[in-house]
């Protein structure tokens, strides 16, 4: 939903009333720049009985009215009053007449493959191929290719309308899989600086996952309710996954990482509490398939991605990882708390201390002691919360100046960078100290403006921090010295992504 109608920038102020105007008018007004003119979501979520499955009863109206927390949806108490909010909530609540459908037919034919695309033997510039760095710019949906060592834009590429999530790199880190709100899935070839091509693998979509081996790409839809595997070779569809519980409701996908040394897709739902692993190894754990090969024996073409399900005691919006991948620790958005999940016994085995809508897929892990602790910021509180996962304790909440959303580390600093991206500190940059869990320094390299989301270079020497403003900046600061180095500028620069960093896995870094 956008901000404001047309009257307010007229500097004229009303609040408009079902008399006024019927709820499909207002859509148009004030809801369908982010939501799309039909309904089934832009950068912000599609708006149908589909997709607001969990808000029964007046959450609708009350997100119409005052907006929604840790999001871009803005309140719009000032434009709509009591009557106009309730039959905008009904109007969304209306099934359409057709939501289009969205298989692997539809999706295929979405396919384009760039004619002009020709694969270089080498990369065709001599920077260090592990420590590129790629800065998605929002501000006019482009990503800029850096190289992690001068810091020079080695090409800047158009990518489809409002990313969203971290672009997933090959495990060689020559190509990029990269998705937008919308459900395009663009490939890049970082050696070639060429776009290789693009497809639509869903209508909204979440986030995507890449294969440890390579050969897969798995986006998490909300719309329709699927998980799409795309082979990464070619963008064809492997697989459309439909995503029904264990009792056959039918649920959008929070959201899909990969799990390496299980060699699975681990996703989790939005409407049914259940967590599920799409396994693509060659031998996948044989438990709880339809077809059980212990007892069965091997079957003639079997499925090559087969489902296991797991029941979970809550909804898992957001879920992170312990470094094994044996363990998920999640939560639901209602703030209640956490759980973790091991996946080898398929059961919780702990119970989290995280109110407060901790923001666990940027979270990260380090030493600490004889122990590896987790930290992460929380949507709706300045702070951070530490937990120790052995014990899944929390060790510390360090109180920063307001709620944020990114984190970051690298092995090789002592630092744990977090932003303050909510309230009136959105300009704070917190520098903590790993080992004494305290701030040692807070960073203002623009007042007024939002700054967030920090990624290092290879080695750790250098953090990368967004200046998230239509005319803003990359920040390359000295991780030691904590020093600003340089400023590039850019278009509303979101997140920044490190090839070794992740693919490396390194515990500073998101997934
Ligand atoms: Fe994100 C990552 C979910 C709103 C920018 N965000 C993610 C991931 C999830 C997620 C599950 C991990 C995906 C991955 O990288 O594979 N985000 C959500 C939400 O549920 C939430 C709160 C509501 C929504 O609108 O979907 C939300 N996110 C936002 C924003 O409003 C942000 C700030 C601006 C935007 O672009 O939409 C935003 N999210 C990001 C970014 C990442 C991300 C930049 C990747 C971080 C990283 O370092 O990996």
């Amino acid at each position: 939903m956008k901000r404001a109608g047309s009257a307010i920038s007229l500097g004229l102020f009303f609040v408009a009333n079902s008399a006024m105007a019927d709820p499909s008018a207002h859509y148009t007004e004030f809801c369908a720049d982010c939501h799309g003119a039909n309904r089934l979501g832009g950068v912000g979520p599609a708006l149908i009985p589909q997709t607001l499955k969990r808000m029964r009863g007046p959450k609708v109206e009350a997100v119409i009215r005052d907006g929604r927390v840790a999001t871009q949806m803005p309140g719009f108490s000032e434009n709509l009053d009591d009557v106009a909010v309730a039959e905008l909530a009904n109007y969304l609540k209306t099934p359409l007449a057709q939501v289009p459908a969205w298989g692997e037919a539809e999706i295929m034919a979405s396919r384009t493959l760039d004619a002009d695309y020709v694969a270089a033997d080498a990369p065709v510039w001599s920077s260090d191929p592990m420590n590129i760095t790629l800065a998605v710019e929002t501000g006019d949906h482009h990503v800029s290719v850096l190289d992690g060592d001068t810091f020079e834009v080695l090409d800047r590429f158009a990518t489809p309308f409002a990313v969203h999530g971290g672009p997933k790199f090959d495990p060689t880190g020559r190509y990029v899989f990269i998705m937008s709100r919308d459900g395009w899935v663009q490939k890049y070839d970082i050696w070639s600086l060429k776009q290789v091509g693009r497809i639509r693998a869903g209508l909204n979509s979440r986030n995507i996952a890449m294969s440890s081996d390579g050969k897969w790409v798995a986006i998490a839809n909300y719309l329709p309710n699927t998980l799409t595997i795309l082979s990464t070779d070619d963008l064809s569809v492997a697989k459309v996954v439909e995503i029904k519980g264990k009792k056959g409701i039918p649920s959008r996908v929070s959201a899909v990482y990969q799990a390496p040394p299980r060699e699975s897709f681990v996703l989790a739902l939005k409407d049914v509490p259940e967590i599920w692993e799409v396994f693509y190894g060659k031998n996948p754990p044989q438990f709880g398939f339809a077809h059980d090969y212990r007892i069965e024996g091997p079957i003639k073409n079997p499925d090559p991605f087969p489902v296991r399900k797991i029941t979970t005691p809550d909804y898992l919006d957001d879920f992170f990882f312990d470094q094994t991948y044996e363990y998920v620790m999640g939560a639901s958005r209602d703030g209640k708390g956490g759980q973790v999940i091991d996946l080898v016994i398929g059961h919780k085995i702990a119970d989290l201390d995280l109110p407060g809508m901790p923001h666990l897929g940027s979270g990260i892990t380090w030493k600490y002691g004889d122990s590896t602790v987790m930290a992460t910021p929380h949507l709706t509180d300045g702070v951070v919360s530490v937990i120790d996962m052995k014990t899944w304790e929390t060790v510390k909440r360090i109180e920063t100046e307001g709620p944020g959303f990114f984190m970051r580390s690298h092995e090789k600093t002592p630092y744990v960078w977090v932003d303050v991206f909510f309230g009136p500190n959105k300009d704070a940059m917190h520098v903590i100290d790993k080992q004494s869990l305290e701030i040692v320094k807070t960073l203002r390299p623009a007042p007024g403006k939002t700054v967030a989301h920090v990624e290092f270079t290879r080695d750790g020497s250098y953090a990368l921090v967004s200046i998230w403003e239509e005319d803003g900046a990359v920040i390359i600061y000295d991780a030691t010295t904590l020093q600003e180095v340089r400023r590039l500028p850019m278009r509303k620069p979101s997140g920044k992504y490190n090839v070794w960093n992740k693919i490396t896995f390194s515990e500073g870094t998101s997934h």
